[in-house]
């Protein structure tokens, strides 16, 4: 006879596995499922747990009609047809975020919610640095890298939690201390119908939240009910916001820091600075230590990273760029270099319109194409060069470029078809033109 399980995880990546461990502490032994032959979560799941069931290769429908509970991880589509057929059974299909919400619901809140098509990581990390500068005992997590549900055990005061859509589509009852959405650009639009959909996802965040930072120069990002909110944006600031004014950054009346003290490089950066300054803020964090992590942060790897200067020709990785807003943010932050401007993109396009890079692709001097989609980036610039490999590429803008240029490495596009992950893509490009020659 078949056994019952009440619990059932779906995915056994980071997540499935944080899943499986919290269970543990409840005394409860879920049923594993994975689409992939091999999950990456195999190992590690039969050394923690030796005695609980994996089934890889599929999702079978026979267990998760009987189950109460599927605990579904980010990278499964709630749309799978078995979760569908489960979802109208009654069943209820939760992720880890709302499992995590549900465990603290009894405390006042601790969590600081950041999501947003672009930005995230950094502004996750800005946060978590002002409140570890301001005395905080703070974790950090969510779709950044460690699951939620794994920084439990630190029992911080704060949690600052770096939300996807995909985290947010499946969380309804997590109550942030404070919460934005940075931006709303296309990404992940093979998951999503329109870009209604997705901006639907990413809003679920607001609700719930006690104050909410929404971006006034990108009105996707606005609430759509009016709630306790505020706002950021790189204009002249009104009432109480925070903004930019003659150089300077301003909480509304109030001077905070002059721009040209600030190490984070690109107007896109400054928006970043000042979302993370309002969240801080709104955990209580003083002026001091927000001003001293703005004076240090250089920014995190593979997000418009200097990565070498060869023969006077700059090398920047931008590896995390996988879609069109970050490009487009990439290139307009650079525009007024005074040299010529070398883009390395392509990869994964993962069903996104890349007709918004037409205008930006304008205005530099050669487009090199590699990847997946790379063919229909190279058809919005004539004269781009299609490519097949990462070694190509830089060698063929060494080639061109000379003392004074940048060469961008900004794909536009996910790694996957080419790389495990961007971090490997970033990689790869520096260790290239490591190689290159230093020249005078
Ligand atoms: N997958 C299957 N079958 C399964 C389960 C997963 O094919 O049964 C595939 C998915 O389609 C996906 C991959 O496996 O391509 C990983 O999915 P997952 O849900 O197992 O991922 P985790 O290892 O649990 O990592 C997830 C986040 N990954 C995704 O949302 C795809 C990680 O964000 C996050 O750091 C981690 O949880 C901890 O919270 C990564 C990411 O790429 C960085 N996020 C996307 C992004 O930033 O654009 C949203
Ligand atoms: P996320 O976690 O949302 O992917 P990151 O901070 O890791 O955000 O940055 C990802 C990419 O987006 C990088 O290429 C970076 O240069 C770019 N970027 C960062 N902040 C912004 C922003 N506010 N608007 C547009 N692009 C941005």
């Amino acid at each position: 006879m078949q056994t019952q399980y009440t619990h059932i995880v779906l995915g056994l990546g980071a997540t499935g596995l944080s899943v499986v461990r919290f269970l543990a502490t409840k005394g409860i032994k879920p049923l594993v499922m994975d689409s992939r032959r091999h999950p990456p979560g195999a190992d590690t799941l039969a050394q923690e747990f030796a005695d609980i069931e994996l089934l890889a290769g599929g999702f079978d429908c026979r267990y998760l009609v009987q189950a109460s509970q599927i605990i579904i991880s980010p990278g499964v589509p709630v749309d799978t047809p078995e979760v569908r057929a489960a979802l109208d059974m009654g069943i209820e299909v939760i992720g880890d975020i709302e499992l995590f919400a549900r465990e603290i619901a009894d405390r006042k809140p601790c969590v600081v919610g950041i999501t947003g098509s672009n930005g995230k990581s950094t502004v996750t990390t800005l946060v978590y640095d002002m409140l570890l500068t301001a005395g905080k005992s703070v974790a950090i997590g969510g779709n950044i890298g460690t699951p939620a549900l794994d920084l439990l055990p630190q029992n911080a005061d704060f949690f600052v939690l770096e939300l996807s859509s995909f985290q947010l589509e499946t969380t309804a009852s997590l109550h942030c201390i404070a919460a934005t959405c940075l931006n709303i650009s296309e990404d992940h639009m093979d998951r999503y119908s329109d870009l209604n959909s997705y901006r639907e996802a990413k809003l679920r965040l607001y609700p719930q939240s006690r104050f909410v930072m929404y971006n006034r120069d990108d009105e996707l990002t606005y609430p759509i009910e009016p709630m306790n909110q505020n706002n950021f944006g790189l204009g002249v600031p009104e009432g109480d916001a925070w903004g930019l004014s003659d150089g300077k950054i301003f909480h509304g009346d109030s001077e905070i820091m002059n721009l040209n003290e600030v190490t984070l490089i690109g107007s896109h950066n400054h928006a970043n600075l000042l979302a993370a300054m309002a969240l801080a803020d709104a955990c209580g964090v003083g002026k001091e230590s927000m001003i001293e992590v703005a004076k240090t942060f250089a920014g995190l790897s593979h997000r418009c990273e200097l990565v070498g200067v060869k023969q006077g020709v700059t090398y920047i990785n931008d590896s995390k760029a996988t879609n069109v807003g970050a490009t487009v943010a990439a290139l307009e932050g650079l525009n007024s270099h005074l040299g010529d401007l070398y883009l390395i993109a392509g990869g994964d396009g993962k069903g996104s319109d890349f007709r918004p890079l037409e205008e930006p692709l304008s205005n530099i001097t050669q487009l090199i194409t590699l990847g997946r989609d790379g063919r229909k980036i190279a058809k919005l610039k004539s004269g781009a060069i299609e490519v097949t490999s990462m070694a190509e590429a830089v060698a063929k803008a060494a080639e061109l470029a000379s003392s004074g240029d940048i060469v961008l490495l900004s794909p536009a596009c996910a790694s996957l078809d080419m790389y495990k992950n961007f971090m490997a893509r970033g990689d790869d490009f520096r260790q290239c033109v490591e190689s290159l020659a230093d020249g005078e």
